[in-house]
């Protein structure tokens, strides 16, 4: 299977420091950032820096290194944000991929929620 990456999307824009980004941590492999449209009190966007475009494709063809990188740098940010489940707050992550999950932006993004209660995890389609 063959993934395609545009490299004109915003987060490429982002990586290259054509458009300007709050940032929270930036590590080796990968940088979180505040969502510009933030649904929550907390609402960071975690994206590799390799040009993946969705979940499935990072986890199909990125290097361990990468992977292990991402998945490390979503606990630093929970705990700078303050939502981990050590600080007995909590959080929601989501990562929508492709049509049906709409997702907007053709990087690979996680959401990281929390702040407040999040509600039901799925609401009627729209
Ligand atoms: P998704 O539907 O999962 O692809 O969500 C894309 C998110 O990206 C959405 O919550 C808004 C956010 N977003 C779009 N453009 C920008 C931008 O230029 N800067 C930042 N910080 N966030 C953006």
């Amino acid at each position: 299977m063959a993934y395609h990456y545009d490299d004109q999307n915003i987060f490429a824009k982002i990586l290259r420091g054509e458009i300007p980004n709050d940032t929270v941590l930036e590590t080796d492999h990968t940088l979180a950032f505040r969502d510009i449209e933030p649904q929550a009190p907390v609402h960071v966007l975690v994206i590799p820096k390799g040009a993946y475009v969705s979940y499935d494709h990072f986890a199909a063809e990125a290097s361990d290194a990468e992977i292990v990188d991402y998945t490390r740098a979503i606990a630093k940010i929970c705990a700078q944000e303050g939502v981990s489940i050590d600080a007995n707050e909590g959080y929601r992550i989501i990562s929508n991929a492709g049509a049906h999950g709409v997702q907007e932006v053709p990087h690979l993004h996680l959401h990281i929620l929390g702040g407040r209660r999040m509600g039901r995890m799925v609401q009627p389609a729209k």
